[in-house]
């Protein structure tokens, strides 16, 4: 591997974050399946998901000279959901928010590298760009992707973020795609509570509890009318249910280590009854997208789960 891809990868080692490489190159199944997935509506009220359709197909068009990229992924399990029993809520939810953390990681670490290639051209992104993030890393060979759609590194599980950095620097390694570790297995589609997964992986968002009580602009007993599963922000049942994610303990990056939500329960949430205390408490949070109103209505709706 040529020095600058080592020097990037000893970087990203040393800020505790797995690191893997590709060239940019078109992306021809992936975006099959992907205008498949949006011919299906499968995207829900997502339109920003419609949208950039050309750079999600060629990435080697965000900046002229594009040609490689680095994917990093990021360590979030924790226990903290433990603390709650009235509502649910996801791992990734009772921590910083990962897209502010990973951004300034990859930022320092960018930083030490222009000061040895100073004519580097670069850009970050972390899930909000129009790129197939997981399909990069499966590429990449950081991991395979599981029936849940979820990237899974093998023997680590798939409770990590992903995030990366495009380069204007040739990368002409064949990169070793790791093998697809599912089987025969169907525990996320067996276990996921609304049935969103309805193919191997293949995620109906409609459907699925993490759009539901986040990104969902209309109250979910109007799609999913018993609040039985308590879901409040955010499902990790499809991972939570995952034979490769059995072994994987307390393991998630210090950056994100939020004081605030390690503590959050069940009576701390049902305090935050203004926009101004929830704004104190939560600002700068997971919790910001959804929002307050969101907030009571998702818990108004497992209250009354029926
Ligand atoms: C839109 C989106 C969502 C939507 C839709 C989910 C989805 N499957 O797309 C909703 C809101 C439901 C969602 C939920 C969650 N998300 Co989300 N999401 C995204 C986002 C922004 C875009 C994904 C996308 O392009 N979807 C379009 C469809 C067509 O792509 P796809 O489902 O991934 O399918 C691809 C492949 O599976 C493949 N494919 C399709 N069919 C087939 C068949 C086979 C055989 C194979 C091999 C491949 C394959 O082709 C498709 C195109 O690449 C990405 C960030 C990014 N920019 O990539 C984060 C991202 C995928 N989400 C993430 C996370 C953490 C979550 C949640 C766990 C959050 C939570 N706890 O609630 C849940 C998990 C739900 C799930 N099982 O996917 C992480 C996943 C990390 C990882 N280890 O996989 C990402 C990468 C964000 C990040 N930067 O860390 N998400």
């Amino acid at each position: 591997m040529n020095n600058f891809f080592q020097d990037f990868e000893n970087l990203c080692s040393n800020s505790g974050l797995y690191c893997a490489f590709g060239s940019l190159k078109t992306m021809t199944e992936d975006f099959s399946n992907y205008q498949e997935w949006i011919k299906k509506g499968f995207h829900a009220q997502m339109q920003w998901m419609e949208k950039n359709q050309n750079l999600r197909q060629n990435p080697n068009q965000f900046f002229e000279g594009a040609r490689s990229y680095a994917i990093v992924a990021i360590p979030y399990n924790n226990d903290f959901y433990k603390n709650f029993s009235a509502y649910k809520v996801s791992r990734y939810a009772l921590l910083n928010d990962y897209h502010l953390v990973l951004k300034s990681i990859l930022r320092e670490i960018l930083a030490k590298t222009i000061s040895q290639y100073p004519t580097l051209k670069w850009d970050i992104f972390v899930d909000t760009k129009p790129i197939f993030e997981r399909s990069l890393a499966l590429k990449a060979g950081l991991g395979f992707i599981g029936k849940n759609s979820c990237l899974i590194i093998p023997q680590k599980g798939s409770w990590y973020f992903l995030g990366g950095v495009l380069f204007d620097i040739e990368f002409s390694e064949e990169s070793q795609v790791a093998k697809n570790e599912c089987g025969t297995c169907t525990k996320c589609m067996d276990a996921c509570p609304a049935g969103a997964i309805v193919a191997p992986y293949v995620i109906d968002a409609n459907k699925c509890l993490s759009y539901l009580t986040i990104e969902h602009k209309g109250n979910i007993k109007d799609i999913l009318p018993s609040g039985k599963h308590k879901k409040i922000m955010g499902c990790d049942v499809c991972q939570a249910v995952c034979p490769h994610n059995v072994t994987s303990k307390n393991n998630f990056h210090p950056a994100l280590f939020n004081e605030t939500l390690a503590q959050l329960n069940d009576s701390a949430l049902e305090a935050i009854d203004s926009p101004s205390i929830f704004k104190k408490l939560l600002k700068g949070t997971p919790f910001e997208r959804l929002g307050f109103g969101k907030l009571q209505e998702n818990m108004e709706y497992v209250k009354n789960k029926s």
